[in-house]
C-alpha cells in the first residue's frame, strides 16, 4: 500500500493512472482542471477570470510528477489551449458559478494513463461514500505545491453544516467536502472531485461531481465545490461542437 505522505492535505502519491482524467493547467497560475471529452477540460473560473487568454494557457495530461513551461515529460500529453469558454453568470466575490471550459486544439489520445471522467447523470446527488479529490496543490496552507499528484478521500457534508462551519453564506450551486482533515488547497483548484456511482448497468463509475473552488483556508474547514451537475446542459452543449 502507499505510504502517507503530507498531501493534496493529508494525501497519498497517484500511481500513473490513477486519476487519468486529471490534467494541470500550465499557465498563469497553477490550477488542475479535468478531461470530459477528447478535446474539453473542465477548471474553475477563478483561473482564468484574469487570464482569459487561451494562447496564455496548455494543459497536461498523463503525468503524475508536477509540470513546467520548459518540456513534455515521455508519457505526457501536452495540449494548447485554443478557446476558453467562462461561465456567463461566474460571479467573483462568492465564487458562484466557478467552472469554465477550455477546448485544446487537437484531442488528446485516450489510454491507460488518459482518460476522461463520466459527467454525473442530471441532478446526480451523491448521497454517503466518499468522494476523491486530487491535484497538485500546496500540501499545507502556506506551504508549497506538491511534486507528486496526490489524492485523497473525503465526505461530502451537507450545504448547512457546511455554511454554519464557514460562517459564510452557499449558493446552491456550491457542495462541500471534508472538514477538519484531508482537504484540497490552493492550487488544486479547478481539479476533479469524482464519486462513485452505480449505474444502471451494475456497474460503478467514478462521476465528476464538483470543481475545487474555494475554502476557508485548508484543512481545518469543508472544501467548497461547484456542483458539476447544474452545468450539464452547457458542458454537453459545447462538447458537442468539438467531436
Ligand atoms: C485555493 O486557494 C483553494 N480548502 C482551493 C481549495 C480550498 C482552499 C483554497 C479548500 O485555490
Amino acid at each position: 500500500s502507499l505510504g502517507k505522505i503530507p498531501s493534496i492535505l493529508d494525501g497519498k502519491k497517484a500511481l500513473n493512472g490513477l486519476i487519468p482524467w486529471q490534467v494541470q493547467l500550465i499557465g498563469p497560475y497553477l490550477c488542475g482542471g479535468t478531461i470530459t471529452s477528447p478535446r474539453i477540460v473542465i477548471t474553475a473560473n477563478h483561473c482564468v477570470a484574469q487570464a482569459s487568454n487561451p494562447r496564455q494557457w496548455s494543459v497536461q495530461a498523463g503525468h503524475i510528477e508536477i509540470g513546467n513551461a520548459w518540456g513534455v515529460p515521455d508519457g505526457a500529453q501536452r495540449k494548447r489551449v485554443i478557446k476558453i469558454m467562462e461561465h456567463e453568470n461566474y460571479n467573483p466575490r462568492n465564487n458562484n458559478n466557478d467552472i469554465s471550459i477550455m477546448v485544446t486544439d487537437s484531442a488528446f489520445e485516450f489510454n491507460d494513463y488518459v482518460k476522461p471522467a463520466c459527467l454525473p447523470p442530471r441532478n446526480f446527488k451523491p448521497v454517503g461514500g466518499d468522494c476523491i479529490i486530487s491535484g497538485f496543490g500546496h500540501t499545507s496552507q502556506g506551504g508549497r505545491a506538491s511534486k507528486d499528484l496526490l489524492w485523497t478521500l473525503i465526505p461530502l457534508m451537507d450545504r448547512q453544516t457546511c455554511s454554519s462551519k464557514l460562517g459564510m453564506r452557499l449558493t446552491d450551486n456550491m457542495i462541500c467536502g471534508g472538514g477538519a482533515g484531508p482537504d484540497t488547497c490552493q492550487g488544486d483548484s479547478g481539479g476533479p472531485l469524482v464519486c462513485a456511482y452505480r449505474h444502471p448497468s451494475g456497474e460503478k463509475q467514478y462521476v465528476l461531481v464538483g470543481v475545487t473552488s474555494w475554502g476557508v483556508g485548508c484543512g481545518q474547514t469543508p472544501g467548497v465545490y461547484c456542483e458539476v451537475s447544474d452545468h450539464l446542459d452547457w458542458i454537453d452543449q459545447i462538447s458537442s461542437q468539438y467531436n
